[in-house]
C-alpha cells in the first residue's frame, strides 16, 4: 500500500512537489511491482481546506470551480509524466464523503473525541466563524498591516489570530466578534505512549533521521488534543445531528482519503481494500513533504489506532524541499517550473525531467534545481553517457551482424555487472535512496560506455572478428540491462528500449541474476534516439520565463502593463488636457459601441465619437464632467468627425470609468497638468 500526498486542487504541481514526492514515489512503487509485490499506488486531489476556499475567492468563483479545475490539470499531467497511480481520485468523490464520515461516527461512537467549546472568531456579517486565514490585522513583531491570522508572511512568525493587532475579517472588513462554538476534539495526548513506543522505540534506525528527528520534538514538547471538526463551509459535514455549518477538519478527511481511493480502485478492480489497510500481511509506505511529517506520523496513526482495525506505516519517506534557481518555490509567486507547462514545452522528455529531478531529490537536505543543471544533466549523462552506449551497440549490431545479437561468452565477468548493478539499486531503492540507486544505474552505463571504448569493436570487426563480436555480445546484455533496470526512473524510455531491443520486462530478481538478458541469435529491431541535446536557446528561453516572472512579481498589480518609454517634459507639455462637460450624448447607429457627445469644453462646444456605448446609457452621462484631450487632430468615425478624446479608465469588471475632476468646484475649459 503506497500512498503520495493529495496535492491540494488550488494550483497546478510544479517540480518541488514532483522531485519531493511523486517522482520517488513512484520509482518506488513500479520498483515493488518489479520485485512482484501486490501494489496498490494511490493518491488523488486534496480538495477541502483553506487554500482552496481562498484560491476561490481570489478568482471569484466557487470552490468547486477551483478543484475540479485543478483536479483536471493535476490528473493529466500526472499521467503525463508517467505517474503510475493505481488510482487518482478526489476527496470530493461520494465514496469518499461516505468513508470519512464513517470514520468518524466509529470514533465518536467509541467515545474516542472530547467535545470543547472555545471563543471563535465570527463575522457578523457574513454570519461565518473565521479561519485563522481569513482575519487580517497589523503583525506584532514587525508591524506588517497584512498579516493572516495565522502566520505573517513579511517576517514569516507564526501567529494566532488573537495576537493580532486590528484585526479585520477578509470576507466583509468588519472587526470579528468572540464567539462560543462546540468542536470534536482528538485528545493526541493519549496517544503519547503508543507513538513513542512505535516510532521512538520501534524505528529509531529504520525511518530518515529528519522524520524520526521530527516525531520526537513533537513528542518531547507534548501532545496537546487537536480538533477535528471545524466551522466552515467548505468540506465533508460532520455527520452529527447537533453539527449544523460544521466540517472534518481538513487534515482529517484528506488522509481518509487514501483509505477511499483504494475502496474505489477495489472495487473496480475485484480487490479486497481490507487486504491493504486492515492486514498485518500488508506494509503501508507514505510517500510525503516534510511539513506533512506531523500529520502522517501523528494525527493520522493516532485516529487509526483510535479506530482499532488498521495496520500502521512501515514507514513514511519524507522529503526536503526543492528550491528553483536559488529561490523558495511558491505557488503565489508563480516562481515554479509548472508540470503541465513542461510537458508542453518539452514534448516526448519527460524521463529527462524525471531524471534530472530524481538526481537531485531533496533526500536529506532541500536542494537546487536549475535550468544549467537541467541541459548538463540530459546534454552529458542522458545524450552523452546512457543514450551514446546504447546508440553505439544498436547501431554496431545492425552494421555487422544485420541486426541479429552474434555468438559471445555467456560467462564473461562483465555481464556480472548487469546483477550487481541491479542488487545496488535494489538496496538503495529498499532505504528510500533514490539519488544512490539513480546513480547506480548510471554506473552501468558508464561501465558500458567504458567497456566499449576499450574494445574498440569499430577496429577489431577487420582483424579479430570473434573479438568484435564478444565484444558486442556483452554490450548487448548490457543494453538490455539498462533498459531493463531504468524502468523504475525513466520508464518511457525503458519501454522505447524494450522495443528497440525486442525483448520483455523482466522481473528484478531474473535482471538480478540471470547472466544472459539477450540471446545470441535473437533479432533487434530498428534503433530509434532515445534522448537528444537540448540546445541552449531552449534553455535562456526557460530562464527567461523566469526572469518575466521576477519582473511581475515587483508589480503591487500583476494586471497592469509595463511603463512606456520616458518620455520629457516638453513632451507633456504638447498635451492639452482640459476640464470639460457632456452637453449631449446619442447612440451613433449601426456601432454598438460608440456615442456621438456635444462636449462644452470652455474654448468651443465640439462633437467627440467616444468608444463607451457598452459602458455607459446617453442619459446617464448628460452632465457629466469629464476631462478631454483638446489638441488632438481630429479623425472621421464613422462619417461624424471627433474633435478630440475623452479620457478614461477601465474598471475591474471590464467596465469603463470617466476620469473626473475630485470636486465638482471646476469651471470648463481648465488646464490639467
Ligand atoms: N494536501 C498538503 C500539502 O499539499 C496536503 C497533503 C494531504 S495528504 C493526506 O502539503
Ligand atoms: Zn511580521
Amino acid at each position: 500500500m503506497i500512498t503520495a500526498a493529495l496535492p491540494y486542487a488550488n494550483g497546478p504541481v510544479h517540480i518541488g512537489h514532483l522531485a519531493g514526492v511523486y517522482i520517488p514515489a513512484d520509482v518506488y512503487a513500479r520498483f515493488q511491482r518489479r520485485l512482484g509485490k501486490d501494489v496498490a499506488f494511490i493518491c488523488g486531489s486534496d480538495e477541502h481546506g483553506i487554500p482552496i476556499t481562498i484560491r476561490a475567492k481570489k478568482e471569484g468563483v466557487t470552490p468547486q470551480d477551483i478543484v475540479d479545475k485543478y483536479h483536471g490539470i493535476i490528473k493529466k499531467s500526472f499521467a503525463d509524466l508517467g505517474i503510475s497511480f493505481d488510482e487518482y481520485s478526489r476527496t470530493t468523490s461520494p465514496k469518499h464523503y461516505e468513508t470519512s464520515q464513517d470514520f468518524f461516527k466509529v470514533l465518536y461512537e467509541k467515545g474516542k473525541f472530547t467535545e470543547e467549546v472555545s471563543e471563535q472568531y465570527f463575522d457578523e456579517q457574513a454570519g461565518e466563524f473565521l479561519a485563522d486565514r481569513y482575519i487580517v490585522g497589523t503583525c506584532p513583531n514587525c508591524g506588517n498591516e497584512n498579516a493572516y491570522g495565522d502566520q505573517c508572511e513579511k517576517c514569516g512568525s507564526t501567529l494566532s489570530p488573537s495576537e493580532l493587532i486590528n484585526p479585520k475579517s477578509m470576507l466583509s472588513g468588519n472587526v470579528p466578534i468572540l464567539k462560543d462554538t462546540k468542536n470534536w476534539y482528538l485528545p493526541l495526548n493519549e496517544y503519547e505512549d503508543f507513538l513513542n513506543e512505535w516510532i521512538i522505540e520501534g524505528h529509531k534506525d529504520d525511518w530518515k533521521p529528519n522524520v524520526y528527528g521530527q516525531v520526537k520534538s513533537w513528542l518531547n514538547d507534548g501532545l496537546k488534543p487537536r480538533a477535528m471538526t471545524r466551522d466552515l463551509n467548505w468540506g465533508v459535514p460532520v455527520p452529527l445531528p447537533d453539527a449544523e455549518g460544521k466540517v472534518l477538519y481538513v487534515w482529517f478527511d484528506a488522509p481518509i482519503g487514501y483509505i477511499s481511493f483504494t475502496k474505489e480502485w477495489a472495487e473496480k478492480n475485484g480487490k479486497d481494500w481490507k487486504d491493504y489497510w486492515q492486514s498485518e500481511g500488508s506494509d503501508l509506505v507514505h510517500f510525503i513533504g516534510k511539513d506533512n511529517i506531523v500529520f502522517h506520523c501523528i494525527i493520522f496513526p493516532a485516529m487509526m489506532k483510535a479506530h482499532g482495525d488498521y495496520i500502521m506505516p512501515k514507514n513514511v519517506p519524507a522529503f526536503e524541499f526543492l528550491n528553483l534557481e536559488n529561490d523558495k518555490i511558491s505557488t503565489s509567486r508563480n516562481w515554479a517550473v509548472w508540470a503541465h507547462e513542461y510537458v508542453e514545452d518539452f514534448p516526448g522528455q519527460q524521463d529527462v525531467l524525471r531524471y534530472a529531478l530524481l538526481s537531485s531529490a531533496p533526500e536529506t537536505k532541500d536542494n537546487n534545481f536549475t535550468w544549467k543543471d537541467f541541459q548538463t544533466k540530459n546534454n552529458s549523462e542522458l545524450v552523452g553517457i546512457f543514450g551514446n552506449f546504447i546508440n553505439r551497440v544498436a547501431v554496431l549490431i545492425h552494421k555487422y551482424y544485420d541486426g541479429v545479437v552474434p555468438q559471445g561468452d555467456v560467462n564473461s565477468p562483465e555481464l556480472k555487472e548487469i546483477n550487481k548493478a541491479a542488487a545496488e539499486i535494489s538496496g538503495f531503492l529498499d532505504n528510500y535512496e533514490f539519488r544512490n540507486a539513480l546513480s547506480a544505474l548510471m554506473n552501468l552505463a558508464r561501465f558500458g560506455n567504458q567497456y566499449l571504448q576499450n574494445e574498440e569493436p569499430w577496429k577489431t570487426i577487420k582483424d579479430n572478428p570473434e573479438k568484435a563480436a564478444q565484444s558486442l555480445f556483452v554490450g548487448a546484455q548490457i543494453a538490455v540491462g539498462l533498459a531493463q533496470l531504468c524502468e523504475p526512473f525513466m520508464p518511457f524510455s525503458s519501454e522505447k528500449l524494450l522495443n528497440m531491443f525486442n525483448v520483455e520486462k523482466k522481473s528484478w530478481s531474473e535482471v538480478e541474476t540471470q547472466s544472459v538478458l539477450i540471446e545470441t541469435g535473437h533479432k533487434i529491431n530498428e534503433s530509434s534516439l532515445l534522448f537528444s541535446k537540448i540546445e541552449d536557446n531552449v534553455i535562456e528561453a526557460q530562464v527567461q520565463k523566469l526572469e518575466d516572472t521576477k519582473q511581475n512579481n515587483k508589480k503591487t498589480n500583476p494586471n497592469a502593463n509595463p511603463m512606456k518609454e520616458e518620455i520629457t517634459f516638453d513632451d507633456f507639455t504638447k498635451i492639452d488636457l482640459r476640464t470639460a462637460t457632456i452637453l449631449e450624448a446619442e447612440k451613433v447607429e449601426k456601432a454598438d459601441k460608440l456615442l456621438k457627445l456635444t462636449v462644452d469644453t470652455g474654448v468651443d462646444v465640439r462633437t467627440v465619437v467616444s468608444g463607451i456605448a457598452e459602458s455607459f446609457t446617453p442619459e446617464e452621462i448628460i452632465g457629466k464632467q469629464v476631462m478631454i484631450l483638446l489638441n488632438l487632430a481630429p479623425r472621421k468615425i464613422r462619417g461624424i468627425e471627433s474633435q478630440g478624446m475623452l479620457l478614461l479608465t477601465t474598471k475591474p469588471d471590464g467596465k469603463l470609468s470617466f476620469v473626473t475632476p475630485d470636486d465638482s468646484n471646476v469651471e470648463n475649459g481648465i488646464e490639467i497638468g
